[in-house]
Order: C-alpha cells, then structure tokens, then sequence
C-alpha cells in the first residue's frame, strides 16, 4: 500500500486541510499519515476563530520518524500557518522522501503509470493562501514569497487562478485569454515545478475544471464538466486530496485531473440538492462511494 504524508492544518470544523485529506485518500486506497501545523477552531473565513500554532511541536516529530526509518511515497503540504512552515516542508521532502536507491522520479512525472520503489517521494503542493483575488486572513507578501520558493521545488503544484497569479507575478483579474493562461502556466513551470494544474479553470461560459501543463512535454490539456452555478468553500481541498492519491497509486497526471474534477463536481452537486446543507464545505462525504467505486474498477 502506498503511503502518503500530508501536512496542513486541522481545522476542527469546517471541512477543510486535514479533515478532508485523511478520508478522502484513505478512500483512495492509500495509507494517509498526518503532519498537523495548526489546530483551529475552525477555518479562517469564520468570523471567530482560535489558531494554535504547532510549529515548535514538528521538529520533535521528524526527528522520532528519523529514529523510526519512515518514508513516505508521496509528501503533500496544503494550507501552511507561516514562512517558516514551507521550510519544515521541504525538510520533510529531504529526510522522509528520499530515494532508496539513486536520486531518481519515474513514472506519474514522465506520463508512466508506474513510479519504481527507488524513486523520490512525490513532492505535491497545493499552495493554499488565497482566493477570489484576495489572500486568506493572516498572509502577506512574506509568505507569498516563501510559498514561490518551496513551489519552486516541487513536482507538482495545484494553484488556483489568485495563487497562481501571486506566484507568478501577474495582475489578478476574473478572465484570462487562453494565450494568457498558456503563458501564466508557462511562468509558474519555469520557475520549477514540472507539472502545473489550475484549479477553477473556466475556458467557456458552461463549463469549469482543471488546466494542466507539463513542462517535460511542453503540452496542456484541459479537463472540464458542466459548471453547477454555486460557489463553495473547500473544493480545492477536494481537488488537491483526490489528485495526490491518483498519483501516489501510478495513475497519470491526465487521469488523475479528471478523477478530481469529477469527484469535485459530485460532491458541489450533492451540496446543491441538500436543503440542510451548512454554508461551509462540500457534502464529500456523501460522494465517497463514487470515488471508492472508481478506485475499484472503472480507473485502474
Ligand atoms: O481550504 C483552505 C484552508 C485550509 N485551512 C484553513 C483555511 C483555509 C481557507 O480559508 O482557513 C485554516
């Protein structure tokens, strides 16, 4: 069984980092282990919320695991309290996702379906800050600029059209040509990273997905299903989660996006017909069975 970190933060309620990542990927399949960088009462679109910063409390963790010999076959970082908690990240890839052999990655990068047990840990970044525009409560350019540069280290990175626009330097604005979301793409590849989703992605007035590009190939392709006219908090926690265990499992990138549009897109639609629904998160949880439906047949 392939065994993913994930390391974000626990927001006690809100369906969101930790609370989404660790059903979705065990529904997937893979074993999830956990990196806990904050506990808050709730996430931060709540009006009133408490947040504990456990940074001091993960340096203790690596170096137990160290102890342990642990490994990890993918290492997935979603929203991140501070600066400093991107380097612990990348630490992380260092000492719990290094070879076993040569420094090698084959397989999900290069479009294989297999990764050999020697490669690397899968270094997967959802640079999770901001939205709409605007950055989450709490961030500034400081992070902004920590974030680029751990993105700039990783395999791939799931942006959503605001974060991609921060990290690459561009002006934010609602629409993009598709000129402009090739060269946007292009930008964020060059700085490192070999493969690019954007999340969010709306290329016509119908529907909405995912753009992808692969630097190794040069190529793009777009994944995309009917826009359902809501707007819900959390689905790119969704998306993130779904992708990283697709991978982690050999699936290829294009099958992997089209696994995370999909179940996204289940699981705003049974938001949408549930008239107790909250005004936080996706009903996800009543999507599972798809998804562990398409892990048993219909993707591998
Ligand atoms: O969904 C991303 C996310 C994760 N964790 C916390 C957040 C947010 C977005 O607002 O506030 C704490």
């Amino acid at each position: 069984m392939k065994r993913i970190l994930t390391i974000q933060d626990i927001s006690c309620v809100g369906r969101c980092s930790l609370t989404v990542a660790l059903p979705i990927i065990s529904a997937m399949g893979v074993e999830t282990a956990v990196l806990p960088t904050a506990v808050l009462s709730t996430h931060t679109a709540f009006t009133h919320f408490t947040f504990r910063d456990l940074t001091e409390d993960i340096p203790g963790i690596e170096k137990a695991w160290e102890q342990e010999g642990i490994r990890f076959d993918a290492i997935y970082s979603g929203y991140l309290g501070s600066a400093r908690q991107t380097e612990l990240v990348a630490e992380c890839w260092e000492r719990f996702g290094a070879a076993s052999g040569a420094e090698n990655r084959t397989g999900a990068m290069n479009g294989k379906a297999e990764r050999s047990d020697a490669a690397r840990a899968l270094r997967f970044v959802d640079p999770a800050m901001a939205d709409n525009g605007r950055l989450y409560a709490g961030f500034d350019e400081a992070f902004v600029d920590a974030m680029r540069r751990l993105t700039s280290r990783a395999d791939v990175i799931v942006p959503n059209l605001t974060e991609a626009c921060l990290l690459s330097g561009i002006s934010y604005r609602e629409s993009f040509t598709d000129a402009e979301y090739r060269d946007l793409m292009k930008r964020l590849a060059d700085h490192g990273p070999e493969s690019v989703i954007l999340t969010g992605y709306a290329n016509s007035g119908t529907d909405i997905g995912a753009l992808a590009y692969r630097r190794d190939t040069d190529e793009f392709f777009s994944v995309t299903g009917e826009r359902i006219p809501v707007a819900y908090h959390g689905t790119g926690d969704i998306f993130a989660s779904v992708m990283v265990g697709a991978l982690a499992i050999g699936l290829d990138l294009e099958t992997a996006a089209r696994l995370a549009v999909d179940y996204d897109r289940l699981c705003i639609q049974k938001t949408a017909e549930d008239e107790n629904r909250r005004w936080y998160g996706v009903n996800f949880e009543e999507a599972l069975p798809w998804l562990v439906q398409q892990m048993n047949g219909d993707v591998k």
